[in-house]
């Protein structure tokens, strides 16, 4: 199997961290290109042209981050990365959704309407311009408040985001917080308990993935 990647992007990185808190050894195929973009035989071969891509050996292709990380749990079950029972893969589906609605995307609504780079790049996935849209930064920056202040509260209660076990929704705030950095915005002072999750989990070898 390979993984299609782009090393410096949020949404592989996300995948990469599952693969590192599971032991799983894939091989890493590196598809940015100049300029910032994907590599032009990749797209071709891959029409959504986004990353994260898992190919299989005989060719079939599985894009969108969390089908990547549901086929290689039902391959690879331990350790869980997406709970251990109904209940518990009920909430961190639940907080996996809302770490990547309203971190994920809100990080990405104000680097894609501001980067210079990504100048008729507004939206990922288009071979057509997509003009930016500056009051859309400007909303993602909000959103992101609300995002920081939500998961410090819920990490005020529990040591992880979905709980006390480490899961899958622990890899996208955590990627989402880092993706947030990119237009220099960080966690809040006052998010204390964010604060604390955010350096325990950058403590893991899987942050470094
Ligand atoms: N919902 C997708 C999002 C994938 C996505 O947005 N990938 C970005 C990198 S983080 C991408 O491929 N961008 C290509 C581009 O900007 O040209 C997932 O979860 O995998």
């Amino acid at each position: 199997m390979k993984l299609y990647d782009w090393h410096a992007a949020p949404n592989p990185k996300r995948v990469r961290m599952f693969l590192a808190e599971k032991g799983i050894d894939l091989d890493i195929v590196e598809v940015s290109g100049e300029g910032l973009r994907l590599r032009k035989d990749y797209i071709e071969k891959f029409p959504q042209a986004m990353v994260p891509m898992l190919e299989l050996p005989d060719g079939r292709q599985i894009g969108e981050s969390m089908a990547i990380c549901r086929y290689l749990e039902e391959l690879h079950p331990a350790p869980p990365m997406l709970g251990r029972n109904a209940y518990e893969r009920a909430v961190v589906d639940m907080w996996e959704r809302r770490a990547f609605d309203e971190g994920m995307m809100a990080a990405g609504e104000v680097f894609r309407n501001t980067a210079e780079a990504f100048r008729e790049r507004g939206l990922p996935g288009f071979a057509t311009p997509v003009p930016q849209i500056p009051a859309l930064a400007e909303r993602g920056r909000e959103r992101l408040g609300h995002f920081f202040r939500k998961f410090d509260r819920q990490l005020a209660g529990h040591r992880y985001v979905a709980g006390d076990q480490f899961s899958v929704a622990d890899c996208t705030a955590f990627c989402s917080i880092e993706f947030a950095a990119w237009s220099d915005i960080g966690i809040p002072e006052d998010c204390t308990h964010l604060d604390r999750w955010y350096k325990d989990v950058g403590a893991r070898p899987s942050a470094r993935a």
